[in-house]
């Protein structure tokens, strides 16, 4: 007999009862037998037997983890995802109702909701993100390492009846098309249901998916609690979560298994995306040989009808949404998105490198998206919409900063508070919009090819008001790992940290989220070299579009304008123009660089396509201090790099 207990349940409320109805819809076999009193809570009485349970998957590790997790967390209900409309739509009835979410007039905003989170509960937590590694050493330098005995006792305490009074969600999830050879399950379970419905725009999510799940099959265990049980009678937060010295994002590498507690928000919760897609899946690639990537992908059409396509890695605050989304202002030149995020790279039978997105949606961050920055994004989320952390118009609909020049007159801040132009920001800084890739109106077409899309070039950007160029390219492979490596960027006054100006070093853009030790994974990728034929591997090229000249203000005019870069790059990948061979690279020739149209003068491109060996030189000498950092463990190819840089710096 298995029984299904409803806090706050009354007859009226109708989602608790579709909910109920729902268990029997999804083939579970339940029949209701009523309803009963207990404790302050109804009771609905099911009678299930374990056979007919196991009729939603036979894979024992997954109905062993469920139940074992189900034993721990104490949860009133379990609920199985299938992934429905239907159940998109009871649980989003059931978040109004309890005052978690607010349905945007849907004339201007058709199904899209807005949620608010808790303020101390708006951004992933870094400090609170461990890697638990056997070793210390394996976790390396750039990450936070606890010994994952030690962190299963303390989170195991914590974990213990922390999803009393709530539904424990189950939802099986792949990384990737389920018909691609490279696909990855996860199976999560949380207690919130707002986590359930960004999952679903994030991942590949629900009934097909268990029932691809085959019985010999790997899954990554991830394990979510808000962590804040109900005790009967106890008001329900419209943010349930820990308070901040109680969050834990962690990893287990050696097992594949993902524990957070704590925090409802982005990559702390929605685990799929930095914690399986990058933190765990990088440990997989690792061993597997492949490259888990914090890349967009995009698809490049010249006006001859050629196409190629490129990965990007950007530090934050660094344009790549809008490169992902980028709208071209050179005629017959055509971008289309294939992923704004995470790429996933192997090597194809072909001898190529290939990408392939495991995400299904976007989470991108709602200030300064615009008409003017990023158009595209705005069809993209005009419908079928999850906000967090925006401000509400009067009308209904959605607002952030950037959006429109002035604001609004009057808003609700994303505290919930009345905003009259006050000097605080309506909208969170990292306030988001979730939706369906799907939504993308340039999406390219085979976004979804099993064996992902052929690689012509690499990209690295970051953010630097002088010393790196407009563009360069690496001299090999070696060279462009080397870029990587020392990829950096200006923080901006925009981030949430007193480092304004600084320049932070964050190799590949994976600062956070490489699962184990950065030496390793630095090595891992100059072995990409060994498993193909050099010139089959994409071209490297490094990019800032965000010199300054003397008076502060940014050269190049970036956005829509940044495709004349891309252009070049093209071209060299296509073997169509020539390049200067610098100390630090190869560079366009101002010929080469498209730059018809623009007011740019001849200084001005000079200065962008400069090599300043004084500038460098100090260059050299930080990236020697930053590699210190990884001891012995950093390859001798890099510090050769870096010793030949210096030589040639020197010429
Ligand atoms: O704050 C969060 O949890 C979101 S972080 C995020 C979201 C989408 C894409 N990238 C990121 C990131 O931190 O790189
Ligand atoms: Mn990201």
């Amino acid at each position: 007999m298995n029984s299904l207990i409803l806090p706050n349940f009354s007859p009226k409320c109708k989602s608790y009862v579709s909910i109920a109805k729902d268990v029997s819809w999804r083939g579970l076999h339940t029949k209701r037998k009523g309803f009963q009193k207990h404790n302050g809570y109804v009771k609905i009485v099911f009678v299930t037997t374990k056979g007919e349970m196991n009729r939603m998957t036979t894979h024992q590790g997954i109905l062993d983890f469920v139940s074992e997790a189900t034993a721990l967390l104490q949860p009133t209900h379990v609920h199985w995802c299938d992934g429905s409309e239907k159940e998109a739509e009871t649980l989003i009835d059931l978040l109004i109702q309890e005052g978690k979410a607010i349905r945007l007039n849907p004339t201007l905003r058709p199904n899209s909701f807005l949620f608010r989170s808790d303020p101390s509960d708006v951004a992933r937590v870094e400090n609170r993100t461990f890697i638990a590694s056997k070793t210390k050493r394996d976790a390396g330098p750039t990450n936070n390492w606890m010994d994952p005995k030690e962190l299963k006792a303390t989170m195991t305490s914590l974990y213990r009846g922390s999803m009393k009074g709530r539904t424990l969600y189950v939802i099986p999830f792949a990384m990737g098309p389920l018909r691609s050879p490279f696909v990855k399950y996860g199976i999560q379970l949380t207690d919130s249901p707002y986590v359930v419905l960004n999952m679903r725009y994030m991942t590949r999510m629900g009934f097909e998916v268990i029932q691809a799940i085959q019985p010999h099959m790997s899954f990554v265990p991830c394990l979510h609690s808000s962590g804040y049980p109900l005790e009967v009678g106890q008001m329900d937060p419209s943010w349930p979560c820990a308070p901040i010295d109680q969050k834990y994002i962690t990893h287990f590498p050696e097992e594949r298994l993902i524990w957070s507690y704590g925090s409802g928000y982005g990559g702390n919760a929605l685990l799929g995306k930095k914690c399986f897609s990058l933190r765990i899946a990088s440990v997989l690639a690792r061993d597997e040989g492949w490259l888990a990537e914090h890349m967009l992908i995009i698809k490049i059409t010249n006006p001859e009808g050629k196409v190629k396509y490129f990965t990007g890695a950007f530090p934050s605050a660094c344009g790549k949404t809008n490169l992902a989304m980028l709208i071209s202002t050179l005629p017959g030149w055509k971008v289309e998105t294939l992923g704004d995020d995470i790429a996933w790279l192997r090597i194809g039978k072909d001898g190529r490198l290939y990408a392939m997105n495991p995400e299904f949606g976007f989470f991108g961050v709602a200030p300064g998206t615009s008409e003017k920055t990023t158009p595209i994004a705005m069809p993209t989320s005009s419908k079928d919409t999850i906000f967090t952390n925006v401000a509400l118009t009067d009308g209904g609909d959605v607002w952030w900063e950037g959006l429109t020049k002035p604001a609004p007159s009057h808003l609700v801040d994303w505290k919930g508070q009345d905003w009259k132009n006050s000097p605080t920001p309506a909208a969170h800084p990292n306030s988001r919009f979730t939706v369906k890739i799907s939504q993308c109106p340039a999406l390219a077409s085979e976004w979804e090819s099993p064996e992902g899309v052929p690689i012509s070039g690499i990209l690295f950007g970051g953010r630097r008001s002088d010393t790196i160029p407009l563009v360069m390219e690496s001299h090999s492979w070696q060279h462009g790992v080397f870029f990587g490596s020392i990829m950096a960027s200006e923080i901006t006054a925009a981030q949430i940290t007193n480092d304004y100006g600084k320049v932070r070093r964050d190799p590949f853009a994976m600062l956070p989220f490489i699962g184990y030790h950065a030496g390793d994974y630095f090595a891992h990728w100059l072995s990409m070299e060994r498993h193909t034929e050099a010139a089959l591997l994409p071209k490297i090229f490094m990019v800032n579009w965000f010199q300054k000249d003397e008076n502060n203000q940014y050269i190049w005019p970036g956005f829509g304008e940044n495709i004349r870069v891309i252009k070049w790059i093209f071209e060299r990948c296509d073997g169509q123009v020539s390049a200067r061979d610098e100390a630090i690279g190869y560079l366009p020739y101002q010929k080469d660089l498209d730059t018809s149209h623009l007011s740019l003068t001849n200084h001005q491109i000079t200065r962008l396509l400069d090599v300043n060996p004084i500038i460098w030189r100090k260059e050299v000498d930080s990236i020697e201090t930053y590699y210190q950092m990884f001891e012995e463990e950093l390859p001798n190819e890099l510090l050769q790099e870096l010793s030949d840089l210096k030589a040639r710096l020197l010429k």
